[in-house]
């Protein structure tokens, strides 16, 4: 049986870093052709096509070319347009191959690519298991619709009607799930997480979920069963980092594990077990504010971990309450603290404008406590409690409470519906929703004035790999081009006033 793993193109040009392009490989992908290789009937032939990577007519020729029996792609909010035109093009020119989608856009929306890819079947959250169900079905009965019924976490069309089956179990052993693939796509493709001390980075997932309900965060595929967070064990994360050394040379991990200390006993005994290993590696993580005590930054710091990404969201309290972030500005200095006590870089991830309810009212961050947030990174930064800040506008992503918010209060604009593609604000500066009484120029100044503070800061620590400054001068450029982009709009809403 062929399969052929799309993480579809999106529409429009990407340049390095953009949405992740070039940095890792799809990992959701990578897992699903792991796990069917080890527990699936088989014999399969597996391809991957990173999208991103090779953009859209690339994507489609390979799929053309390689005519697979099972096309399965994987989609995200921005891709997602993408991912249905792929698709639909398939399948004029392969009418009995079955196509498939998942991923994060698909949880939320799971008809959407029924109804605008031509979808045989849709994998609704965790999609190892219900993935590996499905082919099999396929390869024993392949057009007989009606058995997809007892498969558990899909969405398929039934004659006029679109029917979903009973939520997919999570797996709860997550070390019963094999590494991902990563021998499926060109490892020298991909360049790691910008910021590296080694010439060889790769991502690593420790973990699977997050207990906490943040209201922006659109991890819909990690709820859609329980329990809401799994671990993998020490040991199993160990053997894929030394298989990693081993096969590929890596000496660098980032953890992109939701958050590396949702549980501080848990993350401690990793670091403990990277430790007692011995093994000569740097690593890079996510953390959250709390928990946080001095044995965990000193562990971290012994551990190899040099680098750390710190969600802090906005420098108001009342914000941090609104948004459910659970953290206190007062825990986010006492971490930060910690963390440059054990000589660990710190990149401050701050949003502005956040948005949330209260008693069913909208509520949400105005220009000035925007700027407050700037001012709370500036006096983290001049204080030497951050290293780096990055800022991003607050989007409403389908599948996160802050889409519903958004939708109840009429924020988003009616013309973007559905058009995917504008998801990604960074393109052409315009953004999906509103807020009353603010103007998008004033959002964007901020956020320009961030990239500004960010990019002089990169520049300063020089801890942009040698093998990047090309694509960096190249994302410089871009950079430029949308702050002149900028200054056209505020003339212009000037001139309008
Ligand atoms: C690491 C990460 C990044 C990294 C690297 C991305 C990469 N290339 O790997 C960076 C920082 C670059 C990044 C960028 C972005 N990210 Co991001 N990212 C993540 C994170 C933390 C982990 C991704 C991952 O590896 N997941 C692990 C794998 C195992 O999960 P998975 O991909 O969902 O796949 C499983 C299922 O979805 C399903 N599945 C997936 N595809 C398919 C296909 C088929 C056919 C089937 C059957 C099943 C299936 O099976 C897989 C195995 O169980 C997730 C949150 C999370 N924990 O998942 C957010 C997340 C995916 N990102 C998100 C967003 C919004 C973005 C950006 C759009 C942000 C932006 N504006 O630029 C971009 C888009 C980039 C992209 N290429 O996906 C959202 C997506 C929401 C949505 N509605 O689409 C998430 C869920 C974060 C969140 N909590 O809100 N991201």
């Amino acid at each position: 049986m062929k399969i052929h793993y799309v993480f579809a193109p999106t529409l429009y040009p990407l340049h390095h870093g953009d949405l992740g392009k070039g940095l890792d490989p799809p990992l959701g992908v990578l897992y699903l052709a792991a796990y069917l290789r080890e527990y699936g009937a088989g014999p399969y032939e597996f391809k991957v096509t990173d999208g991103l990577l090779t953009g859209f007519d690339e994507a489609l020729a390979e799929a053309e070319a390689w005519r697979a029996d099972v096309l399965a792609v994987s989609i995200v909010t921005p891709n997602a347009l993408g991912g249905y035109k792929l698709s639909e093009a398939f399948r004029k020119s392969n009418p009995d191959s079955k196509i498939v989608f998942g991923g994060p856009h698909a949880t939320a929306f799971p008809d959407e690519p029924v109804l605008r890819g031509n979808a045989d079947a849709v994998v609704v959250g965790e999609g190892e298991q219900t993935f590996l169900e499905l082919t099999d079905l396929y390869r024993q009965n392949g057009h007989d619709v009606s058995a997809l019924a007892a498969i558990d976490g899909l969405c398929f069309p039934e004659g006029d009607e679109i029917r979903t089956t009973s939520p997919r179990r999570f797996i709860r052993n997550l070390d019963a799930i094999p590494f991902p693939a990563r021998d499926l796509v060109n490892m020298e493709q991909y360049s790691g997480w910008i910021l590296s001390k080694s010439s060889k980075s790769t991502a690593i997932l420790s973990s699977r979920g997050c207990p906490f309900h943040c209201v922006y965060c659109s991890n819909n595929v990690w709820r859609s069963s329980k329990p809401g967070y799994r671990t993998r064990s020490p040991e199993n994360v160990l053997a894929e980092i030394k298989s990693l050394k081993q096969e590929y040379g890596i000496e660098e991990f980032f953890d992109n594990a939701d958050e590396f200390n949702t549980s501080l006993q848990g993350a401690k005994a990793l670091l403990r077990a990277v430790i007692d290993s011995g093994l000569d590696i740097r690593l890079q993580c996510q953390l959250r504010a709390r928990p946080m005590d001095e044995e965990l930054g000193r562990l971290l710091a012994k551990a190899g971990v040099w680098y750390v990404h710190l969600g802090i969201e906005s420098g108001n309290q009342e914000t941090l309450e609104g948004i459910k972030k659970k953290i206190t500005l007062n825990e986010v200095e006492e971490c930060c603290s910690i963390l440059k006590r054990n000589g660990i870089m710190v990149w401050g991830l701050f949003m502005y404008f956040n948005i949330w309810e209260e008693d069913g009212r909208l509520r949400f961050e105005g220009v000035e406590e925007s700027r407050r947030t700037l001012e709370f990174a500036r006096h983290l930064h001049k204080r030497k409690l951050i290293d780096f800040f990055g800022g991003s506008i607050t989007t409403p992503y389908p599948g996160s409470p802050l889409w519903d918010i958004a939708r109840r209060h009429g924020l988003l604009k009616d013309e973007y519906e559905g058009q995917w593609d504008l998801w990604y604000y960074k393109r052409d500066l315009r953004l999906v929703s509103m807020l009353p009484g603010i103007s998008e120029v004033d959002i964007f100044k901020l956020h320009q004035s961030t990239i500004k503070y960010t990019a002089w800061q990169l520049l300063r620590h020089r801890l942009i790999q040698p093998k990047n400054w090309l694509i960096n001068v190249i994302r410089g450029w871009y950079a430029l081009k949308r702050q002149l982009l900028l200054t056209v709009r505020r003339l212009q809403s000037a001139s309008s006033r």
